[in-house]
């Protein structure tokens, strides 16, 4: 069979200026037109949008308005043959989402949070692209009491056959986190996605998206998430990234911390043919806080290059040496296989 022809994508929000919880920024904004110009010229297919990011200030916009909005943005991608991956919307800004945006306990909230994910899908046919991408931010918990698990789940259920219903094409594709901004969130992982999907009007246009550093937050494998993922039929799109250990939310370059686990997620992506109906494989990183204006593109240019050359590693690994050591039990040499390989020794 011929091989998988990756198609590479970010956000813009990946190109960020470096605030964290302790600081301000510590680079200038980027004009998004600039945005738009480093993807094509550094081999990148297509860009992920916000809801706001498509249309800014959104909230303050007519229905027509953001339209037209999203009309104007969608000739600019073409002229420049820029795809648009998907939409997701930005759930966890507004003041109606502090206490959570679907699950909120307030119902005028929860109508917001519906409302807005209805217009998400408006640009998202606009921009033609039939992926929805929900990062449930705040639905989870900071003090158990105060919610309803229960009733969490049911509020969930209900926004995404809203959301099925508003468009007979829009796919969810759910992207598990297990912790922050949240102590706790409902979807932590692929299992409960794929879970929640089941009880909604339509599972086959539910599906989900992993991120490898999320997968590493709940102590998971990423590789191992895919493979369930993609069992499923429902691996809709991808965030590569890493992650070192169980701490903040990092957003490291893909492979810089978990060299070996970015081989196996790569091998997980090749035997499961992710990429061959058009997915594609997006790096949600974030330059480090040090990084200079000059150097603002290499957190994505490396990360697409780390993954191209585990590809050709992924590509020749000795598969017949590791069936041989496989089939005689000695993993310990499978092991050191995969080793040396890497090494490149
Ligand atoms: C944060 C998430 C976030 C989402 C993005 C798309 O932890 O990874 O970056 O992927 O907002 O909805
Ligand atoms: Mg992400």
């Amino acid at each position: 069979m011929a091989k998988t022809k990756y198609k590479f994508c970010f956000g813009p929000w990946n190109i960020s200026e470096g605030q964290d919880p302790y600081g301000p920024t510590t680079r200038p904004a980027q004009s998004f037109d600039w945005k738009l110009k480093q993807l094509k010229k550094h081999g990148f297919d297509a860009m992920m949008f916000h809801d706001d990011d498509a249309v800014p200030d959104i909230d303050t916009k007519s229905e027509r308005q953001i339209r037209k909005e999203a009309r104007a943005l969608k000739q600019r991608l073409d002229d420049l043959g820029i795809a648009a991956e998907m939409v997701a919307p930005r759930l966890w800004f507004a003041p109606e989402t502090i206490d959570g945006a679907y699950t909120s306990n307030d119902a005028k909230c929860r109508r917001y949070a519906i409302e807005r994910s209805l217009r998400s899908i408006d640009i998202a046919n606009i921009l033609e692209t039939d992926i929805l991408v929900l990062w449930l931010a705040r639905e989870g918990s900071y003090i158990r009491e105060s919610k309803d698990a229960r009733r969490g789940v049911d509020y969930l259920v209900q926004a995404f056959d809203r959301m099925l219903a508003h468009d007979r094409r829009i796919r969810l594709s759910i992207e598990p986190k297990p912790n922050e901004p949240m102590d706790h969130a409902y979807i932590p992982t692929i299992g409960h996605a794929l879970a929640i999907a089941n009880l909604t009007r339509d599972p086959k246009r539910v599906g989900c998206l992993i991120e490898s550093a999320h997968a590493i937050l709940a102590g998971l494998d990423p590789a191992d998430e895919i493979d369930f993922a993609c069992a499923f039929g429902k691996l809709w799109s991808l965030h590569l990234n890493d992650q070192n250990g169980l701490k903040y939310d990092q957003d490291r370059p893909f492979g810089c911390t978990n060299l070996r686990s970015a081989f196996d997620q790569i091998r997980a992506l090749e035997r499961n043919g992710y990429g061959r109906h058009g997915e594609y494989v997006c790096f949600d990183v974030h330059p480090f806080r040090t990084t200079r204006p000059e150097h603002w593109m290499r957190h994505l240019v490396n990360s697409r290059r780390t993954f191209l050359r585990l590809l050709q590693k992924a590509r020749s690994f000795d598969e017949a040496e590791a069936k041989r050591l496989i089939a005689d039990r000695n993993y310990q040499d499978l092991d050191q296989l995969v080793i040396e390989h890497l090494m490149g020794v």
